[in-house]
C-alpha cells in the first residue's frame, strides 16, 4: 500500500513485520489514557505487548502524536501517553481532526480499527467494546465502535462489551448492522469482567484457526466490516455476574444523577466501579485484555 501521503509512521518492527507478511497485532490506547489510572495503565500496555509477542506476534499499539497516527510506539512514548494531560478520546468522529489540528490523541476501537486498516493490520485486540448504553431510550448514547464493525475489516478480540452496557441491545444491533459475533470456546456472550451475560452468542468457534477461517471468507465473499471476537475472561480472574450487577446499577445511577454524556461516560463508569470493587474490577480487565492479546497473536499467526 502507498502510505506516503498518510499521516502514519510505522515502527521499525511493525514495518518489517508488515513487509514480510508476519502476524501482527494491533493494540489500543484510549484503555492507557481513559479507561486505567497510572500506572497500571502503561505497565499492562506493557505486558499486553510482551503477551503477544510471546504468541510469536508483533504488537503494535497505536496512538495520535502531534497529529500523525503511530502505529507502533516505543517504551518512552508509551509512558509519556500514560501520564499525558492533552490527549483527544478519538473516535471515527474526531479522527481528522485530531490529525490536521496537530493534536495528540488516543485511540478507541473505532478509531484503532480504522487506523489498522490504514497500516495493513487485519487483527487487534482490546478488553471491552463500546455498545448500546443502559438508558438508551433517554440518551441515544451508543458507542461508534458499533457502527465502525459493520464498515472496517478487521477482527477486534475482546471479551464482550463492557458489562456497563445494556448487552441485549448491543447484541440486536450488531445483528441489524450484519457483524458476525463469535464466541471463543463458549455460547454465552460474555460480560467483560464476567464470563457470561446470560445472554447466547450468536456464533460460536473452538479454535484461533476456525476464526481465521472465517476472516478469509469474509474476504473472498467481499463482505464489509468486522468481526467480534468474544473471549470469556479467564476462570481464576472473573467476577461473577451475580458479584458485580448491583454495583453496575449503582455506578450507572450515579453517572446519570451527575449528568455524565457523551465521551465521559465510559471513563467515568470504569473509574467509578474501580472504587466501587476496591481494584477488583481493574485486576480482572488487566487479566483480561492479556487474555485478548494471546489469542488476537493466535488469529494473527493462523492468518498470516
Ligand atoms: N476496553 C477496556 N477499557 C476501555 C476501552 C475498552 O477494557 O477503556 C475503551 C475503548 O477504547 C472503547 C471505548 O472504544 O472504551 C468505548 O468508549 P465509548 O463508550 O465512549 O464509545
Ligand atoms: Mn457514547
Amino acid at each position: 500500500m502507498n502510505t506516503t501521503s498518510l499521516p502514519l509512521i510505522l515502527s521499525p518492527a511493525v514495518r518489517d513485520a508488515l513487509d514480510k507478511k508476519q502476524a501482527v497485532v494491533a493494540l489500543e490506547s484510549t484503555i492507557i489514557t481513559h479507561g486505567m489510572p497510572w500506572p497500571d495503565n502503561v505497565n499492562t500496555a506493557r505486558l499486553v505487548e510482551d503477551a503477544v509477542r510471546a504468541e510469536g506476534a508483533v504488537p503494535a499499539t497505536i496512538a495520535i502524536i502531534e497529529g500523525k497516527i503511530h502505529v507502533g510506539l516505543d517504551d518512552k512514548t508509551l509512558e509519556w501517553l500514560g501520564t499525558a494531560k492533552d490527549v483527544m478520546k478519538v473516535s471515527r468522529a474526531d479522527l481528522a481532526f485530531a490529525l490536521s489540528a496537530g493534536r495528540h490523541g488516543s485511540t478507541t476501537v473505532a478509531a484503532t480499527m480504522i487506523c489498522a486498516h490504514l497500516a495493513g493490520i487485519s487483527v487487534f485486540a482490546t478488553g471491552g467494546i463500546g455498545g448500546v448504553h443502559r438508558g438508551v431510550e433517554e440518551t441515544m448514547d451508543i458507542s461508534a465502535d458499533l457502527t465502525e464493525f459493520a464498515r472496517t475489516p478487521v477482527a477486534v478480540v475482546c471479551a464482550g462489551a463492557k458489562a456497563l452496557l445494556d448487552l441485549r441491545r448491543t447484541l440486536e444491533f450488531l445483528e441489524t448492522q450484519g457483524v458476525p459475533v463469535v464466541g471463543y470456546k463458549t455460547s454465552d456472550f460474555p460480560a467483560f469482567w464476567s464470563r457470561s451475560s446470560g445472554l447466547p452468542v450468536p456464533l460460536r468457534a473452538d479454535s484461533a484457526a476456525d476464526i481465521a477461517a472465517m476472516i478469509s471468507m469474509r474476504r473472498t465473499l467481499r463482505l464489509e466490516g468486522g468481526v467480534v471476537v468474544a473471549n470469556p475472561v479467564p476462570e481464576q480472574d472473573e467476577i461473577p455476574q451475580a458479584e458485580i450487577e448491583a454495583l453496575i446499577t449503582r455506578a450507572v445511577g450515579e453517572a446519570l444523577e451527575a449528568g455524565i454524556s457523551g465521551k465521559a461516560v465510559t471513563p467515568y463508569l470504569l473509574s467509578r466501579m474501580l472504587e466501587l470493587t476496591d481494584g477488583r474490577s481493574l485486576r480482572t480487565n488487566v487479566a483480561l485484555v492479556l487474555s485478548n492479546a494471546r489469542l488476537a497473536a493466535q488469529i494473527a499467526r493462523a492468518l498470516a
